[in-house]
């Protein structure tokens, strides 16, 4: 099949599910086209059966705000009519899914047919998508859609709560390439620079954003140190990183805090790493709580949104009351203090990440996207 992919090439968990989804695919023979304005960041390189095809957008002093949306639906119209792309998969809704409406009609009055399928990400949906400033755009390109899917039944029951929706919404949860993580651990899994042999080491990995309370993070932290030697590895980057960085001043804990920037290579962080830690406010699945369990790491998360559908409470680790952190470091503690306890924890996080694998979950896009083709109009 040729599949067109739009989605952020940045470090966001659409971005990373839209291009390792892309990679699989292209595993498999299919051909996939890229269509963003960057090249995304964990594609790496091209290979056989990717393309990438970059949005340009034209700065012109009249505008102070450039109009992407219109830049996107164009070069959208005109990679699907030259390479004869019949799927277009968009991942997250703002603009994209709008955009790939303006492309379907556009190439409609060529006599071309394409499908589109939208992926809902999380704030797409819950914290930008539905403020009153988008929400009529996002509603209508939904409903536009010709097949929708959201990463998780919470983000389901939130696009049903939050939206008029006239669509189905099928629910295809994200996945992990485990080939990615087994090499790493016996080879290059060396701890010795970041702490030394009697410390444990807690990771958070984010865009540092509000929704990630990574204050939090740090008060966590802060509490579990007091009981348990340890660092804690502070991985990615965002508008929060000064103040998480002068709040570990504050609690006299900046020597074992490690900021890390951010990082294409989180699996070779994460098998570092004894335990995760994910506060955040709203996560509609918590990628970076699978990615976390995929190398075989408990995770102390929050229980809003899609948490509790990845990281299951006693299971795979533990899930609190948003913003209890004495709770989290209670956990934490809990499960650091006891070597046996927490060596079960890690074996059963793994085991359930396998739940998300790709090959569980890359015959669901297929599917998709076979069900989608019988339908296109030649
Ligand atoms: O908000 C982010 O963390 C980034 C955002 C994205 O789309 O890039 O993440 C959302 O999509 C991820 C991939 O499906 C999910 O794993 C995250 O839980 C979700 N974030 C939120 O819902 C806050």
């Amino acid at each position: 099949m040729k599949i067109g992919i739009v989605c952020y090439p940045t470090f966001g968990g659409s971005g990373v599910v839209a291009t390792e989804l892309g990679i699989a695919l292209a595993g498999k023979g299919h051909e996939v086209h890229f269509i963003t304005y960057n090249q995304p960041v964990r594609l790496g390189y091209i290979s056989k059966n990717i393309f990438f095809h970059e949005v340009f957008v034209k700065e012109y002093p009249l505008f102070e705000f450039q109009p992407y949306e219109l830049a996107l639906s164009s070069r959208i119209a005109e990679v699907i009519e030259n390479n004869d792309i019949e799927i277009l998969h968009v991942h997250y809704a703002i603009p994209h899914a709008y955009a790939a409406y303006m492309a379907k009609q556009m190439l409609k009055e060529k006599g071309i047919d394409i499908k589109v399928i939208t992926t809902l990400h999380g704030t797409d949906i819950t914290l930008v998508g539905s403020h009153p400033n988008y929400k009529s755009s996002v509603e209508f390109s939904i409903n536009n859609s010709d097949y929708v899917t959201t990463v998780s039944k919470s983000l389901k029951n939130d696009t049903l709560r939050l939206f008029n929706i006239r669509k189905e919404i099928e629910v295809i949860y994200n996945f992990i390439d485990f080939k990615k993580y087994p090499q790493i651990e016996h080879a290059e899994c060396k701890r010795i620079n970041l702490a030394n042999e009697s410390e444990f080491i807690l990771t958070h990995i984010s865009n540092f954003r509000p929704v990630k309370r990574v204050l939090d993070v740090i008060r966590i932290f802060a509490k579990v140190q007091e009981k348990i030697p340890s660092k804690l590895l502070m991985v990615g980057d965002g508008p929060l990183r000064e103040q998480a960085r002068e709040l570990s001043n504050e609690l006299g804990i900046r020597e074992k805090v490690l900021f890390l920037g951010n990082s294409n290579e989180v699996n070779k962080l994460l098998c570092y790493t004894d335990l995760f830690l994910l506060p955040s406010e709203t996560e509609s699945f918590g990628l970076a709580a699978l990615e976390a369990m995929a190398a075989e790491t408990p995770v102390i998360s929050t229980n809003t949104g899609g948490l509790p559908e990845v990281n299951i409470e006693g299971v795979t680790g533990f899930l609190s009351d948003l913003g209890d952190v004495d709770d989290m470091a209670k956990n934490a503690v809990y499960l650091l203090e006891d070597p046996d306890r927490l060596e079960k924890f890690k074996f059963n996080a793994k085991k359930h990440a396998a739940n998300f694998s790709l090959e569980e979950i890359l015959p669901q896009y297929e599917d998709l996207y076979k069900r989608a083709k019988k339908f296109l109009i030649k």
